[in-house]
């Protein structure tokens, strides 16, 4: 017998992205954007140091984009004009991401990067709160995403389409944040699919693997990014040390907290490099 459900439609998403963007550009009264920034757990006040709010939208008016189910992590699109020298830009600010443990659906997670894409984005600034790997990574502290080691599983690109990862997070991106801070460190990034925390077990492979963060997003995002053509820039916020390497069990109240107590100073660190972009 033939099946009578239809076979996925890869073009799908990206006409979905489209509407999202074509939505977005009336509701701002934005034609086109150039920068696009996501904020994870600890960075949310950065877009108020960016520059002017042109318009904040709640994410579930745009297709394709939902509220967000965890406490502490934001629900809205804002759309901010730089205008520092020469010509005005337009960051697109997503408050909000869908993540792959919400219901393991990689179309809604990457619909945030394929929307940004659609509104004319050219460069994407990926940011979250993780887990740190070395002990000498205390909570509070930022870190360059150097590349990343998708342990989901899953990937967001559907059919045969072999999109090159090399220089994911971009070296030129990296330079320049470097440029407003010397000091910022680099990691690689461990996705795992989450909901739950690691054990100590899966955090020392994660290690050994030469990861040196752990987190639940980012990865899957970057890639659906390259594959739309975005220049990548991917910002961590060491929240808490990854299970086992500190003996204190891991807390989402803490995760907050250690988020809330950095947020001053990354948001600050994020709106310089934002502009320098
Ligand atoms: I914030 O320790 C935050 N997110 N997987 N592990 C994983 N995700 C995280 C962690 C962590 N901290």
């Amino acid at each position: 017998m033939v099946s009578p459900v239809a076979p996925p439609d890869p073009h799908a998403p990206f006409a979905l992205a489209q509407e999202a963007a074509e939505r977005l550009a009336e509701l701002t009264g934005v034609e086109r954007h150039d920068i696009a920034l996501v904020l994870g757990s600890g960075w949310s006040g950065a877009a108020d140091l960016l520059g002017e709010t042109v318009a904040d939208i709640p994410a579930d008016e745009v297709p394709g984009f939902r509220a967000p189910t965890v406490a502490g992590h934001g629900a809205s699109i804002r759309s901010v004009r730089i205008d520092d020298d020469g010509e005005p830009r337009h960051v697109l600010v997503l408050g909000s991401r869908t993540h792959y443990y919400e219901s393991r659906d990689v179309r809604a997670v990457a619909h945030g990067v394929r929307t940004a894409a659609a509104a004319g984005v050219g460069q994407l600034v990926l940011t979250n709160g993780c887990g740190g790997l070395d002990p000498a990574l205390l909570p509070g502290t930022p870190v360059l995403i150097a590349d990343h080691i998708n342990l989901t599983g899953a990937s967001p690109i559907e059919g045969a389409t072999f999109v090159d990862l090399t220089d994911l997070y971009s070296s030129r991106l990296r330079d320049l944040a470097r440029e407003v801070d010397p000091t910022l460190t680099e990691g690689v990034y461990v996705q795992f699919p989450g909901p739950h925390y690691e054990t100590p077990a899966e955090v020392r492979m994660a290690a050994l693997l030469g990861g040196t963060l752990v987190g639940m997003s980012t990865a899957l995002e970057a890639i659906a990014a390259r594959h739309v053509g975005l220049e990548i820039l991917g910002l961590s916020l060491v929240t808490n040390q990854a299970a086992g390497i500190s003996a204190d069990p891991l807390s989402h109240e803490e995760v907050i907290e250690a988020g809330r107590a950095a947020g001053p100073r990354i948001s600050r660190l994020l709106a310089q490099i934002v502009r320098r972009i």
